[in-house]
């Protein structure tokens, strides 16, 4: 039988796509969140599960090291795409790409004066394009994660990051001006993959079409 390797993130996309792997008849046979085990076996002997970061899913399926993968739109445009063939949109991890600043901060006055503002995000590709379409001229700083600190210690004027129920950046004393897009999690698989494990690959990509219907 042809072994499948699927790549995925512990945590909320774990979460979601545990239900959706039942309808295709595989279940993980630990818990990643008590398990230190980076590989995972599942009840079917030729399909196992790994577990790596949100950000790398789309590295392995696009070397192959991973035949199938769920990662979340904000990384799947990071990434580029390269290798992978999207088929499916899973709906699941939910949330929308924002821009947000200080409470104080009018922002819409900011960007109709021109102000060159200063952005902090994780997610440069897509903070670039976004400002580029409106065009406006902002200077972007990377960072790797808890952007909502840094327009707090005048590190930067905005930051771009997911919101989902917005307390985060309530609790930090920021609010969202901008929705730069919706996101959600997709199904990715390694282009080789498909062709060389078609017979593997169709019915797990069938189960969850279905389950996705739903
Ligand atoms: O945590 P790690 O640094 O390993 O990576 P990660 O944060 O990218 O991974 P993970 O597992 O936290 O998120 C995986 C995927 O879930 C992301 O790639 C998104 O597609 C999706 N997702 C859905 C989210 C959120 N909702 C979300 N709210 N990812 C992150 N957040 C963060 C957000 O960055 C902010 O810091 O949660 C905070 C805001 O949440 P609220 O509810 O307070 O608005
Ligand atoms: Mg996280």
């Amino acid at each position: 039988m042809t072994d499948i390797t699927i790549a995925l993130s512990k945590g909320r996309i774990f979460d979601d796509t545990a239900p959706l792997l039942k309808v295709a008849g595989i279940e993980s046979l630990d818990d990643p969140e008590k398990s230190r085990k980076l590989i995972l076996e599942t009840n079917r002997a030729n399909v196992r599960l790994v577990i790596v970061r949100a950000s790398d899913v789309p590295t392995y399926v696009q070397y192959g090291a991973a035949d199938i993968g769920i990662a979340g739109k904000d990384v799947l445009l990071e990434h580029g795409g390269a290798e992978l063939y999207q088929p499916l949109d899973l709906n699941i991890a939910r949330c929308r790409m924002m821009v947000a600043v200080p409470e104080g901060f009018d922002y819409e006055s900011a960007v109709f004066q021109g102000a060159r503002l200063r952005v902090a995000t994780k997610y440069l590709q897509t903070a670039r394009e976004h400002f580029a379409d409106k065009g406006m001229h902002v200077d972007l700083i990377k960072l790797y994660g808890s952007m909502e600190l840094a327009p707090l210690v005048g590190l930067a004027d905005a930051i771009v990051d997911l919101v989902s129920t917005g307390n985060t950046l309530k609790a930090n004393k920021l609010k969202a001006v901008e929705e730069i897009m919706p996101i959600s999690s997709r199904l990715i698989i390694n282009q080789a993959a498909l062709k060389l494990k078609r017979e593997a690959i169709q019915p797990i990509l069938k189960a969850f079409s279905a389950a996705v219907e739903k």
